[in-house]
């Protein structure tokens, strides 16, 4: 844990949460909210000297990560894997869990579980965000749902095999039009029957779909899995104007003990991002009175 940083886990009681970075290898999704690019061995370097205990990975595909390479710098630099994105599925490769062909469904689930494996070799959940897709005429909403269904009701027991969850992130109205709020993606997920899939609650988004951040997880409770840490703007926590004290007594109250990933700009740079990240999470380290 970084030192100091019981932000919003109770130490007494539990391990705590852990901070995380990500780093993107996907030149597609440049100008995306990504802290470090292009460089796994440097991003890795970076995020062990200031301090984060994971990194956070977005891989073109699963097989450009060489899990040899990848193991070797975590032993070296003392990191985890805080989770692995599913993301160029969508701008790489155009898959998408939801898309009206179905044999571009059944790829789009293909490259999820390849993910998954990868993430699950390494004790990582991968991350199912823009991989949703979105509906348009004629496609139903309650079709577009149910495609989604289907895809996590053969990925998260596939997650399970590998002893880790499955992450499913509500996103902002411009970015899909399936699931934008925490509320619905829980009623949703409660419904299916694998229960291994919980919610990635990203706080850029929430800022803009919720009308209240900390009771929207409240509400999602032990169904939280993973937070992505940003400010109002994406910039890193700080940078905005997100009230960030009710968010970690919120989560302090659910009992998170999961990452806190920060998937935010590299603004004004990315070692400044990175930076301003590990001063928030100090900053926020008390708890509020
Ligand atoms: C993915 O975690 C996400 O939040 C998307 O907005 C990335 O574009
Ligand atoms: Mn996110």
């Amino acid at each position: 844990m970084l030192p100091g940083f019981p932000i919003i886990g109770n130490c007494d009681e539990h391990e705590g949460v852990k901070s995380a970075i990500t780093i993107s290898l996907v030149p597609e999704a440049r100008g995306g909210p990504f802290v470090f690019w292009d460089n796994l061995a440097a991003g890795c370097a970076k995020a062990a000297a200031l301090g984060f205990d994971a990194v956070e990975i977005f891989p073109p595909s699963a097989d450009a990560i060489d899990p040899d390479e990848l193991r070797g710098l975590l032993a070296k630099h003392d990191l985890k894997v805080a989770a692995v994105g599913t993301g160029a599925g969508w701008v790489k490769h155009k898959l998408r869990l939801t898309d009206p062909e179905g044999s571009v469904r059944r790829r789009a689930v293909e490259f999820v579980a390849s993910i998954i494996d990868l993430g699950g070799a390494f004790g990582a959940p991968a991350i199912i965000g823009s991989m949703q897709g979105r509906y348009d005429p004629p496609v139903s909403r309650d079709a577009a749902v149910n495609w989604l269904a289907a895809a996590l009701e053969e990925l998260g027991p596939r997650a399970a095999t590998r002893s880790v969850p499955l992450l499913l992130e509500p996103l902002n109205r411009y970015e899909t039009n399936i699931f934008n709020r925490t509320a619905d993606a829980h009623a949703f997920l409660s419904k299916l029957k694998t229960q291994n899939v919980k919610l990635l609650c990203d706080l850029f988004h929430m800022n803009i779909e919720e009308a209240d951040i900390a009771a929207a997880l409240k509400l999602a409770g032990p169904k939280v899995g993973h937070v992505h840490f940003a400010d109002s703007n994406r910039h890193a926590a700080g940078y905005g104007h997100t009230n960030f004290a009710p968010i970690a007594a919120a989560l302090r109250e659910i009992g998170f003990a999961g990452f806190i990933s920060a998937e935010i700009l590299p603004l004004p740079d990315s070692d400044s991002a990175a930076r301003q990240t590990i001063e928030s999470f100090r900053e926020f380290s008390q708890p509020q009175p």
